[in-house]
């Protein structure tokens, strides 16, 4: 391999690997609109291939310059295609609009009839940034008989809106919830729902302590259960180095 022939390849490595880290970290993104008659039919689907839309993402607004224009409007404008008096329309065929703010936001064309008659306005819905988190049960364990669970729930931090993820072999062992009784004593409760599919995720709903085992054979006795306090997700008081909470 010559010296030049090194030098491409090193540089296609560096830059699909720093692609690969932009994709992990959920950098901004810039999203596509072809701005044209039924854009209100074609989008969604397309931007479904997007995902959700985050603040910070940006669209493009891709049209022939003159023959459309891009307006902001609220509901009501997007709903009854509306121009607002003081609008401020994009002209420019290649129009970018940064998501600052989450929430919904409405997009027409203002020229001649096109928004009316030709379903040229969007609705773009903007999440906003999520400090939920995926929390793996086991890390690169995964799910499985002779790992102490109780210990790995220990150092983990539940909020309210965290998602749980059980990764086992599927017919192996299951994931029920349970009280915490049931945790102590791995008990199956009459009445449950297993969950069984060998990825199963568990968003976490309320605050307070919830317990899960595995309800197949000797599983839970074998160390296949924990028990965890959800918190609540709200802001908390300062805590000192000591673990104690500061007074004012
Ligand atoms: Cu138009």
């Amino acid at each position: 391999m010559g010296s030049k022939t090194l030098c491409i390849f090193i540089f296609i490595l560096i830059q699909t690997i720093a692609i690969a880290i932009a994709q992990a970290a959920g950098t901004p993104r810039t999203i596509e609109v072809l701005w044209r008659f039924n854009v209100l039919t074609d989008f969604p689907a397309s931007a479904a291939h997007h995902g959700e839309f985050q603040v910070g993402d940006e669209l493009l607004f891709k049209y022939l310059p003159g023959k459309h224009n891009v307006i902001e409007v609220d509901k009501n404008g997007f709903e009854n295609c509306i121009v607002p008096p003081a609008a401020k329309a994009l002209t420019s065929g290649e129009d970018r609009i940064k998501l600052t703010t989450p929430g919904t936001k409405w997009f027409i064309c203002g020229i001649g009839p096109h928004c009316k008659d030709h379903a040229m306005k969007i609705q773009v819905d903007v999440k906003g940034p999520s400090n939920h988190k995926d929390i793996i049960v086991g890390y690169e364990y995964g799910w499985t008989k002779n790992y102490n669970y109780q210990p790995w729930a220990n150092e983990q931090i539940f909020n309210v809106g965290d998602k749980l993820v059980f990764n086992y072999k599927k017919g192996k062992h299951n994931v029920i919830q349970v009280d915490e009784t049931s945790y102590k004593q791995c008990i199956v409760p009459p009445k449950h729902e297993a969950l069984t599919s060998g990825h199963d995720e568990v968003i976490l709903k309320a605050p307070g302590g919830v317990g899960f085992i595995s309800g197949i054979g000797k599983d839970c006795k074998k160390g296949m259960k924990f028990f965890i306090n959800v918190g609540d997700n709200k802001p908390k008081p300062p805590v000192s180095k000591t673990g104690r909470k500061i007074v004012s």
